[in-house]
């Protein structure tokens, strides 16, 4: 059979700081065989190998800031680019601003592709403040060492990021899930969204 790129599934897996993102989309990979991209990671990546890439996304992620969208989405398109022959994507992390939603959307229709979902895990604020703090403690990631770093992290999501419910919610393709309960209780709650998809 071959396989076409509109059979793909893209989700975007959405939420805030420490809403537990990267932790399911290394489930969920495994279990829907998709490609996972956190934009988060491959920053890291870079930071560790000291490219120009890594040293200016550092900057920014030190301060709990968000890294410029152009580098981002360049950066995003680069990495979907090289796993041409995916059954589909998990996008961990991205978009996180307006610019880079309508970003994906264009990159996912030049693959005669569309996001399936956003599914967003559902946390308050002083859970993931404590699990930030947490993580940091033997992380070593700068931006999860501080409290004042932790809640600008916060304070960007609600400024910049929170707004993306509405652009996907006028799709119909959003999808908010209970973050909070064990890691496979939160896979289960997720599973049963994307088996519906
Ligand atoms: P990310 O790497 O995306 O970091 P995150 O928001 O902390 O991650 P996540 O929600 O995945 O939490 P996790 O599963 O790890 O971003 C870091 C920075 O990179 C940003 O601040 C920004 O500067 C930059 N960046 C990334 N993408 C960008 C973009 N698109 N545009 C611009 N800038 C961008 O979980 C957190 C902790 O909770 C872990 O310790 C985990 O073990 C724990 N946990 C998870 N699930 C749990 C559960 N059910 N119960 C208890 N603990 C749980």
């Amino acid at each position: 059979q071959i396989k076409t790129t509109q059979h793909m599934t893209n989700l975007v897996l959405f939420g805030p700081p420490g809403a537990g993102k990267g932790t399911q989309a290394n489930f969920l990979k495994e279990k829907y065989d998709l490609v996972h991209i956190s934009t988060g990671d491959v920053f890291r990546y870079n930071i560790k190998n000291e490219t120009a890439l890594g040293m200016l996304a550092k900057s920014y992620m030190d301060k709990g800031e968000l890294v410029p969208d152009k580098v981002t989405i360049d950066m995003l398109s680069a990495e979907v680019e090289k796993n041409a022959d995916a059954n589909g994507f998990i996008f961990d992390g991205f978009p996180r601003t307006n610019a880079q939603a309508s970003a994906l959307q264009e990159l996912m229709q030049s693959k005669d592709s569309e996001i399936n979902a956003m599914i967003a895990l559902e946390v308050e604020d002083s859970i993931l403040i404590e699990r930030l703090l947490e993580r940091g403690k033997t992380s070593g990631r700068s931006d999860d060492a501080d409290e004042s770093i932790i809640a600008n992290r916060i304070k960007e999501y609600y400024s910049k990021t929170a707004i993306l419910k509405d652009y996907y919610s006028d799709q119909n393709k959003y999808f908010g899930v209970d973050g909070v309960g064990s890691v496979e209780e939160i896979t289960a709650r997720l599973s049963k969204v994307i088996d519906t998809l």
